[in-house]
């Protein structure tokens, strides 16, 4: 009987994974294993069975290659999707990659503890003495959830850990435009509640992570780094976001300062020049504010068990700190945009872009819908543009802008007097003729998405500005300033991260070989191609104020801890 491998949640995590598993079982021909991909039959996501049955994928937006391997992989028999969770009862192996969110200052765990109870009562009639079925949860774990709540969800309905049912976690690096690549290229953690789970993972693993390590360790270090990557992420944009608003007052070149210090630290990317490049310098990219599912999250996530005992700390840290930085964004923009073109209200303003990202569909907490919800709320007429977001999207709803929602951009420019660029999809990178010619009546365009450059507007009468639109070339000094401002944040992360892997081993690993230990840590967060180098826990040196400037995040970085 040949091998079943279960996925739940065909998303962005779930889908490319059951693809390509498919693919390497295919490979293997008729002896190969079958992938079945479970989604339950809800209202917003019941439509994926028959299409995945169809061979066709569920993803939308940019995705290579995703379409053709799940077309050729069902065609040969070797992924197919169920509504019904009881048809992995034989599984070998499943996948878990349904999302987790945050509820105040903790998981909201609603979504993966339907499927573990799901799955569980499946499985709960088993025979025993078979070797133990694999679960390796893709979604992102607020760090101890596996020793914790999740080991718990299968004891309540009688399967032990590694008796009935062998526990692991690695979290995914999915990169929404790159989904197939990014799992096959990008090294890859793997967690579990024994080292022999966390190998059997690695294994299943190995015929499709062909370009990218597979690193195996304990759950909880697993649950650390994959939210750390993303909370410092989150640090770094908000420490480039500040510096970014002192220059634009200054008037001083935001990217080239920006490169200058990245060169420095020997952390550059090419994302100054490019708005579909992926950020991953020392200083990211500030934009209209940071949205997605992963960084709005995970730093709360990181934060969870140390947060309730020791507010204090919560209170110095950087990484939530940086939320509200953030989270500050669409304000900014609203302000430099007025700065630009008077008061918006009664202006007719065309927001371009409603995803969270370039080249995406995807709208969760999309600081883009935060805007165009904000300037209504000044008494702007607004319409709001996105080529790939469908019409009927749950949170373009959710904030009450079906009405002023559009795929037609021509019509979304006719009568517009105000442009702001909101998301850096690059059919609005490389259309800018056409939208300026779509758009006789804009006097005012704010790029909030670091898509085009003032000589771009060198023939045109319309006023361009935007986020680190400035054009004083940065001094030396500056430049130094704010790499020792840098420095100082770095710092203050890893102080801050020791002290909460401190907490975790104390109170939820009180065997070793569970605990996460700091240098590991940093080595498994270095393989995140994105960029997160954290520097050994130290004493942090806060420069001197450059002409009165120090962001804020420099000036907490001694207190983090
Ligand atoms: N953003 C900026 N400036 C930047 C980079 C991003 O404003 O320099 C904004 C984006 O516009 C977006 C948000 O932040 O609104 C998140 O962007 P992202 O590039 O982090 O994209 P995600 O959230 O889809 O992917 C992240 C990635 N994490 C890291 O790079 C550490 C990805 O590798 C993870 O797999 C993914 O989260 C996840 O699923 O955890």
């Amino acid at each position: 009987m040949s091998t079943l491998i279960g996925v739940i949640g065909p998303g962005i995590v779930g889908m490319p994974m059951a693809a390509l598993l498919a693919r390497t079982e295919m490979a293997k021909g008729p002896a190969g294993a079958r992938v079945l991909v479970v989604q339950r039959d809800s209202p917003t996501s019941g439509w994926k069975v028959p299409a995945i049955n169809r061979g066709e994928s569920p993803i939308g937006g940019v995705e290579p290659d995703l379409q053709t391997i799940v077309e050729s992989t069902v065609a040969a028999g070797h992924l197919a999707a169920t509504h019904d969770i009881k048809d992995l009862r034989d599984a070998d192996a499943v996948l878990v990659c349904v999302q987790t969110d945050k509820s105040g200052m903790g998981p909201d765990y609603g979504p993966l503890f339907a499927a573990l109870d799901a799955l569980a009562l499946v499985w709960r009639d088993r025979p025993k003495g078979l070797t133990p079925p694999l679960v390796a949860i893709e979604s992102t774990l607020a760090p101890s959830s596996m020793s914790t709540v999740v080991r718990e969800r299968f004891a309540a309905q009688g399967l032990v850990a590694e008796r009935d049912v062998r526990l692991g976690n690695s979290p995914n690096r999915v990169m929404p435009g790159r989904l197939v690549a990014r799992v096959a290229a990008s090294d890859k953690l793997v967690g579990g509640l024994s080292r022999e789970t966390a190998a059997s993972i690695q294994r299943l693993y190995g015929g499709i992570v062909t370009g990218g390590t597979l690193h195996v360790t304990s759950s909880l270090t697993a649950e650390i780094v994959k939210t750390l990557e993303n909370a410092y992420r989150d640090v770094r944009i908000a420490f480039a976001a500040e510096v970014a608003r002192w220059c634009d007052a200054e008037d001083i070149d935001f990217f080239r300062l920006r490169d200058a210090v990245n060169a420095l630290v020997h952390q550059e990317d090419a994302a100054s020049g490019n708005a579909t490049a992926v950020p991953s310098g020392a200083l990211l990219v500030p934009t209209v504010g940071v949205g997605g599912h992963c960084l709005p999250k995970d730093g709360i996530l990181l934060w969870w068990r140390r947060h309730s005992s020791d507010p204090g700390a919560a209170a110095a840290s950087l990484i939530l700190a940086s939320r509200g930085i953030n989270d500050a964004s669409p304000a900014h923009v609203i302000a430099r945009t007025e700065t630009l073109a008077g008061s918006l209200s009664g202006a007719r303003v065309a927001v371009l872009g409603a995803a969270y990202r370039f080249d995406s569909e995807d709208t969760r907490n999309s600081p883009s819908l935060v805007l165009a919800s904000s300037l209504r709320a000044r008494g702007a007429l607004v319409t709001l543009h996105d080529p790939y977001v469908r019409s009927d999207d749950v949170n373009v709803r959710k904030y009450g802008l079906e009405g002023v929602f559009t795929n037609d951009l021509s019509g979304a420019l006719a009568e517009a007097t105000v442009l702001i660029a909101a998301t850096g999809h690059g059919v609005y990178r490389d259309g800018l003729p056409g939208i300026l010619e779509a758009a006789p009546a804009v006097t005012v365009l704010f790029d909030a998405a670091n898509l085009w450059h003032r000589n771009d507007f060198q023939e045109s009468s319309v006023r361009y500005d935007g986020i680190g639109r400035g054009r004083l070339a940065p001094d030396e000094g500056l430049v130094r300033f704010v790499r020792d401002a840098f420095v100082a944040v770095e710092r203050g992360v890893a102080n801050e991260v020791a002290g909460i892997a401190d907490y975790l081993n104390s109170n939820h690993a009180p065997n070793l070989e569970e605990q996460a230990q700091m240098d590991q840590i940093r080595a498994l967060a270095a393989t995140c191609s994105t960029g997160c180098l954290i520097p050994e826990p130290g004493s942090v040196q806060v420069p001197e104020a450059w002409r009165g400037f120090l962001p804020t995040l420099t000036r907490m970085a001694p207190l983090a801890h």
